[in-house]
Formats: C-alpha cells, sequence, structure tokens
C-alpha cells in the first residue's frame, strides 16, 4: 500500500513538473522548419520530419512538431516535403528559416477593492445578550 501511495505521488510530482517544463518551452522563439533545434534548416530537418512521420523516431515531448509543423495541420510528411523544399531555395508560402516568437503569458489583473474597510464594526451597548429561555 506504502509502494503505491508512493508511486501516484512521484506520478503526480512527475506530470506537474512536466507540465511546467512544456509551459516554459512554449514561449521559448524557434526557427519554424528546424527539427532537430541546432537553429539552422537543413535536409537533417527533413529527414527527422520523415523518420517521425512513418513512426522510426519519436518526438517525445512534441518540441519537434512545434518547431517543424510548417504548415500547422500537424507533423507529417508534407512538412518534410515543404522543408527540402526550403533548403534547396524553392519558394513556399510558409516562413521556413524564419524566427518565430510566441506571445509571452500575460499576468492576469486581479480586481483589487476599492477601499479597505476603516472602521470594525462595533456592538450596540444597549444590546442585551441573548438568553434562552428555559
Ligand atoms: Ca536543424
Ligand atoms: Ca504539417
Amino acid at each position: 500500500m506504502k509502494r503505491l501511495l508512493m508511486c501516484i505521488a512521484a506520478a503526480i510530482i512527475f506530470t506537474v513538473a512536466l507540465s511546467v517544463c512544456c509551459f516554459a518551452a512554449d514561449t521559448e522563439p524557434y526557427m519554424l522548419g528546424d527539427a532537430d533545434g541546432n537553429g539552422d534548416v537543413d535536409v537533417v530537418d527533413a529527414v527527422k520530419v520523415q523518420r517521425i512521420a512513418i513512426f522510426v523516431d519519436h518526438d517525445t515531448d512534441g518540441s519537434v512538431e512545434r518547431r517543424a509543423d510548417v504548415n500547422g495541420d500537424g507533423l507529417d510528411t508534407v512538412d518534410a516535403t515543404l522543408i527540402q523544399r526550403h533548403v534547396t531555395h524553392i519558394k513556399t508560402p510558409y516562413a521556413i528559416g524564419e524566427w518565430i516568437y510566441p506571445e509571452q503569458p500575460t499576468e492576469q489583473i486581479t480586481e483589487q477593492p476599492t477601499q479597505a474597510p476603516t472602521q470594525k464594526p462595533t456592538k450596540d451597548k444597549d444590546e442585551l445578550p441573548f438568553v434562552p429561555a428555559r
């Protein structure tokens, strides 16, 4: 039983840590089409996308899809083809090779009370204490 609770606690901690890491990664700038994240778009990126598309390689954290899904419909061989076109200087309608700067999360503005209470509620001196009837 104790081991089961430890496993559940570890799973919860891992999930929270992973979501924090993913959230942080989503705000980092990236080069569109740079599947391997080395700062350049070349044929290696196209091959990586092809390998993922045919399940030879894996995109475990979604970072490759984020960088290499150039047409925004999910990572597939079309993205690999578009990257190959960019590498061979054939024009595409996508911003392959350009840096993408995701919007930074904005701070939540919470409504502040307009005026703090200035006076404590007072008890009426003439008010008699409640005495239950017997
Ligand atoms: Ca690359
Ligand atoms: Ca795509």
